[in-house]
């Protein structure tokens, strides 16, 4: 009896996980100072990239957000700078300090970063 009380309250916990609040709460979900980036609009989906604001040149791994990236908020305080390939190059779009894209489908630049800088500006 003791078992099966314990297999039901497992249940309910993981019933509660998967019905839990989405949606435009999850846009509060990236530190003051970050970069955050979301695989779908409206800063939802799987969180492809929580990035501390240090300066510098990053990857967006091939299989975490490559090509992928669909709403971004930037709270590094600084510029970052988005571009379509890999090592920095291709064509570039710039989220400027404090901005935010919930959907960069509307800015032409929608599932297509695949590295970026983060510089002061
Ligand atoms: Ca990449
Ligand atoms: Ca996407």
């Amino acid at each position: 009896m003791r078992f099966r009380n314990a297999v039901i309250g497992i249940g309910v916990i993981s019933a509660f996980a998967f019905c839990g609040p989405t949606g435009p709460a999850a846009a509060a979900d990236c530190v003051d100072g970050s970069v955050c980036r979301w695989e779908d609009p409206g800063y939802s989906g799987s969180k492809y990239v929580d990035q501390p604001g240090n300066s510098g040149r990053y990857d967006i791994a091939w299989r975490n957000g490559d090509n992928e990236i669909s709403s971004i908020i930037n709270k590094t305080g600084k510029c970052v700078k988005l571009y379509a390939d890999d090592n920095w190059v291709g064509t570039s779009y710039l989220i400027e300090k404090g901005g935010s894209r919930s959907g960069l489908e509307r800015n032409g630049f929608d599932n297509d970063a695949e590295s970026y800088e983060i510089y002061r500006c």
